[in-house]
């Protein structure tokens, strides 16, 4: 262990830990800018400088190691001098409209302002204007990511994200030195025109609002205002256990009813459950498992609930796309149910034929899913998709005091009823295990195969195997990357009957519209949520939905019949 006075307190740490971590450990907070746990750190900000003796000047505690017996300084008045002449540079190059702001309230620069009482630092623009650079610095091509250069402060964690820290995709990369040092696509294109996933882990990392979700919320809560249509909305496996960090809640809390009530406070006049068409997803998605098992041919099972993922195939393999389920995902399928199944017809008037469609939105922890609305064959299935940051943002527009609602909503039926499988699709490896849970049911067979598959669990990037008896070897790629490395080769095309693959590592719960966590662990928190909410579920297998089986009863008659695939089936484009 290392000893290391920090302000004149005490504290040990690990070797390797950097002062940064000895200043958080000694409880003393040093500002940043572009640290971000999990990233390499740049210490390009500038704003963590500190004093340590036997050094002359200055040092970044983000990447300065801590020695053994070092005495640290953070608080000096040159260094507040220091802090506040780069304050003044990145402000002096920073529209000052935080009020229009998409991320007004939780921009990082935003809350260095105010803790330091810069506010005389923001340039004396008039509000409102808008020049010709500004415009320029916008890109809102992509239906899912919106960049404006005009906000960047250069901290470099878009770039190590999208590169070779985590998602290996190398869309974003920096060009220009010093004043004109500028995050670039290649040769400059518009994100629409770039290879770019819509992931949506550059937004996450981002801390200011340089890259944010392309936003549905304003639209939203216009069209609830209007009431010209009966508007329905569907909630994501992930969001229900994020969205309490929103809103100061001990992260790994569970807010699904806390999260209807205030679905419906908004206005909404129903609030259904994603993971409804979960359990169907499975339930087709498994079905063409054993068919392709049988015939031979389209194996591995490539799982298509990801819209990151399904965008890579199409932007990168497209050889191959035969691989892919042409089962739609559930917030697609959930959407084409809520408008066109005879099936909603039982919840009244509101959903007789004839009746305008209903307004049909999606609350998703992902940012791909707004793309994944727009797909040709699928375009209209969902009319808006908000992100989990996207929602917190509208219930505190609309003064709900989320942390204090009652814990007691319930989903409206059909199309709110789910099984604890359901829930775990939100965590890598969830979907596996829970088409594993149903495959030998469909098969027929009575099998007493284990609910739990610990194999298949766990946060960590890379991928995950698992032998099913009866059924064949299962993988995981947990992030693209991993889906990346395990396609470099050809073993994967004998190793695995089916491979689930999650854009973003964690799964849904990591996703590109989840809250902006710092801590490291908290994926863990989320998906050890995720997982009881299963373990105390009535039901664990998705056959078992009461509401799935009446709706294979009434309308669609088995799974992959022409009637399941004309409503909860797509296809790929090249
Ligand atoms: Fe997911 Fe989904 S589990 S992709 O990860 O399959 O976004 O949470 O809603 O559609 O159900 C995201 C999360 C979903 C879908 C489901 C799947
Ligand atoms: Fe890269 Fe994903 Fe951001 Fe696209 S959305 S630029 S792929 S991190």
């Amino acid at each position: 262990m290392i000893a290391v006075r920090v302000n004149g307190r005490h504290v040990t740490v690990e070797e390797g830990a950097t002062l940064l971590d000895a200043a958080r450990a000694a409880g003393v907070h040093i500002p940043t800018l572009c640290h971000h746990p999990g990233l390499p750190a740049h210490a390009a900000c500038r704003m963590c400088l500190v004093e340590v003796s036997g050094e002359h000047d200055p040092q970044p505690a983000c990447r300065t190691q801590a020695r053994d017996g070092a005495r640290v300084e953070t608080d000096t008045d040159a260094l507040q001098a220091f802090r506040r002449a780069d304050a003044q540079w990145l402000l002096a190059r920073h529209p000052n409209d935080c009020m229009r702001c998409e991320i007004d309230g939780a921009c990082q620069l935003q809350t260095l302002v105010r803790e330091n009482q810069w506010e005389d630092l923001w340039p004396k623009i008039p509000a409102g204007t808008v020049d010709a650079e500004d415009v320029l610095s916008k890109d809102h091509t992509s239906p899912s990511i919106w960049r404006d250069l005009s906000k960047c402060i250069e901290c470099g964690l878009c770039a190590d994200v999208c590169g070779e820290s985590v998602q290996e995709q190398f869309v974003i990369g920096f060009a220009g030195r010093g004043f004109d040092r500028r995050p670039v696509t290649v040769f400059d294109a518009p994100l629409r025109e770039t290879s770019c996933i819509s992931c949506g882990q550059c937004t996450l990392v981002c801390p200011v609002g340089a890259l944010i979700e392309a936003p549905h919320w304003h639209e939203v809560l216009q069209t609830l205002g209007a009431h010209r249509r009966v508007s329905v909305v569907q909630v994501a496996p992930a969001t229900r256990v994020a969205i309490s960090e929103e809103f100061g809640l001990t992260p790994g809390t569970v807010s699904t009813r806390r999260l209807i009530n205030a679905l419906r406070q908004l206005g909404f006049d129903y609030v259904f459950d994603t993971n409804f068409a979960a359990d169907l997803t499975i339930m087709e998605e498994g079905s063409e498992l054993l068919a392709r098992l049988e015939a031979g041919t389209g194996l591995p099972l490539f799982t298509s609930c990801c819209p990151g993922w399904v965008n890579w195939v199409e932007l990168n393999r497209p050889d191959l796309l035969p691989h892919l389920s042409t089962t739609k995902s559930p917030q697609q399928m959930h959407g084409a149910i809520a408008k066109r199944s005879g099936f909603v017809r039982s919840l009244g008037a509101d959903f007789a034929e004839g009746r305008a469609e209903p307004y049909v939105v999606s609350v998703m922890p992902c940012t791909a899913k707004k793309d994944e609305a727009r797909r040709p064959g699928q375009s209209g299935d969902v009319d808006h998709v908000l992100t989990t940051r996207e929602l917190a943002r509208m219930i505190r527009s609309r003064g709900i005091p989320f942390a204090a609602l009652s814990d007691d909503g319930q989903f409206d039926s059909p199309l709110g009823e789910s099984t604890g499988a359901a829930q775990i699709f939100g965590a890598s490896g969830g979907v596996m295990e829970a088409m594993v849970r149903t495959a030998a049911h469909l098969k027929g067979a009575d099998h007493d195969l284990p609910l739990e598959w610990e194999a298949l669990r766990g946060v960590g990037q890379g991928i995950k195997t698992a032998t099913i008896p009866g059924v064949g070897t299962v993988a995981v790629c947990n992030g693209i990357a991993s889906a990346q490395h395990m396609l470099e080769g050809e073993g994967w095309r004998s190793a695995y009957v089916a491979v689930e693959v999650m854009a973003c590592v964690g799964g849904c719960l990591g996703g590109g519209g989840e809250p902006k966590s710092m801590d490291p662990h908290i994926l863990r928190k989320r998906a050890a949520a995720i997982y009881a909410v299963d373990a105390d579920a009535p039901r664990r297998r998705s056959y078992e939905n009461g509401d799935v089986q009446a709706l294979y009863a009434s309308e669609l008659q088995s799974p992959n019949s022409p009637a399941a695939h004309r409503l909860l089936h797509t296809c790929y484009a090249p």
